[in-house]
């Protein structure tokens, strides 16, 4: 009986000796600076205006010399901008929210697909996964990396994938439960409302077969982590990773669960002082900064992901060499997660504002109800509109949430109120109150 081909995970570099990854980082990053400076105009301008050449890389620590990169710059060359290769290369894109409508578009040739398909093969076999598992994947599969990212990898682990996508809650638990699923990877706050679905369906989630849980693309604590733990029978894991550097996958936690090895021989990650672009020791707390060093479709180079945490050089109980960084909790900018979308209050800021009549005060509410995200938008209206009839401002609520929903792709309610009903701020406007609590237990 022929069985199946089962992708063969380079494990060697999760325990090399440091001195060794240091090596090999150096002559990937060479190879990639190197590139982007002959293929990406915009790395080279960059690297000229900071009188930079590729000669001048010659240890890991000069990529402290190279210029930083942000998410303005993939919209500034939306949408291919900073590929480095010519699209008959490109074998798959992948985009997600940007602030004005206008997706984040990245690309991958197929050696970059192989690479990421090989970080998750070495995150689940970290977690204690492998052939046998029957792994339900309930990240969205589309333009979003988490559904195809970890589907990828899953099926080249030589598990068993169900490729279930997001929604249809009562569908997932029937999956869950007469496929005899192993593994689930969603967001955590989807789990939640699993969990809740289950109970109402009458399925005690600790009599099925699941045992791991990969969640991640959204900040959680560990407080989420006992919860679940205490619903189910799984090992609930932390997987993190942006669309920006491959998608899910750039670091994942291990059966250890104290931190998240970041894939380091692909992914070189540096903290930063956010303020100042000083580089910070490990240990330290500060953003992190990523750099590709394999990816050859669309390099990227010192990218300031906004989130905070700090590198841990310690060894890790499971033996593993590779460095973990500390569960992400925050962001050095205003962007929110919602329902696994990422939102920055001017897309929302953009789709009231378009609507004749609003005025700019708002306020940006989200809630946490029945383990869902809500995401309540309070908007000021004109003295002529606030006088209007109750169906002409259900309507017009309405049209507000259509517009909103066709900018930020996520559902809104929206709340109409009186001119000057909303506080006002006299330093920093605070648009976003987060009234959900990551913390399930205290609900
Ligand atoms: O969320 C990729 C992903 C998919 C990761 C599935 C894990 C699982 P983006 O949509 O580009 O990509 O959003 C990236 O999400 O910069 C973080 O702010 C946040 N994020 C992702 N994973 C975690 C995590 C995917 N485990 C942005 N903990 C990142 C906290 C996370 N925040």
């Amino acid at each position: 009986m022929a069985s199946k081909t089962v992708f063969n995970p380079i494990s060697a570099p999760d325990y090399l000796p440091p001195e060794q990854l240091k090596e090999l980082q150096t002559t990937r990053l060479r190879q990639r600076v190197t590139e982007a400076y002959e293929k990406v105009p915009f790395f080279r301008a960059k690297m000229e205006d900071l009188k930079v050449v590729p000669g001048d890389i010659q240890k890991i620590e000069d990529i402290a010399k190279l210029p930083f990169s942000v998410k303005k710059d993939l919209r500034d060359t939306y949408p291919f901008g900073l590929f480095a290769q010519p699209m008959n290369r490109v074998v798959r894109v992948h985009a997600s929210s940007g602030t004005t409508g206008k997706p984040i578009v990245v690309g991958y040739n197929q050696r970059d697909i192989d690479v990421w398909k090989e970080v998750i093969v070495r995150g689940l076999v970290s977690a204690g996964l492998g052939p046998d598992d029957v792994i339900q994947v309930s990240y969205g599969y589309g333009l979003f990396t988490g559904g195809l990212g970890l589907h990828y990898g899953a099926e080249a682990l030589g598990a068993t994938v169900v490729p279930a996508s997001g929604g249809n809650t009562h569908r997932q638990i029937m999956l869950m439960k007469d496929f005899g699923v192993t593994a689930i990877c969603c967001t955590p706050s989807y789990f939640i409302h699993l969990i809740d679905k289950a109970q109402s369906m009458g399925v005690d989630m600790k009599t099925l077969s699941l045992r791991f849980g990969i969640f991640g693309a959204e900040p959680w604590t560990q407080e989420m982590r006992r919860y679940i733990e205490a619903h189910t029978a799984i090992k609930a894991l932390d997987i993190y990773g942006l669309s920006e550097i491959v998608g899910p996958g750039v670091a994942m936690e291990c059966a250890e669960q104290d931190g998240s090895h970041i894939f380091e021989d692909h992914f070189y990650p540096e903290i930063i002082n956010p303020d100042t672009g000083e580089v910070l020791p490990d240990g330290e707390e500060g953003e992190l900064v990523l750099t590709t060093l394999s990816k050859e479709a669309m390099p990227m180079i010192r990218y300031r992901t906004r989130d905070i945490t700090s590198l841990n050089s310690e060894r890790c109980s499971c033996g593993r060499t590779l460095r973990r960084i500390r569960r992400i909790t925050s962001r050095s900018d205003d962007m929110f997660i919602i329902r696994g979308v990422n939102v920055f209050p001017s897309q929302i800021e953009t789709a009231l504002l378009s609507i004749e009549g609003t005025l700019p005060h708002y306020q940006i509410i989200l809630r946490r109800e029945n383990n869902l995200d809500t995401l309540e938008v309070q908007v000021e209206i004109n003295a002529q509109l606030a006088s209007d009839t109750v169906s002409g401002i259900t309507a017009l609520e309405k049209r507000i949430a259509k517009n909103l929903e066709q900018i930020v792709g996520i559902h809104a309610i929206i709340k109409l109120v009186q001119p000057e009903t909303l506080q006002r701020s006299e330093g920093k406007i605070q648009r976003v109150s987060d009234l959900r609590n990551l913390n399930p237990i205290s609900q």
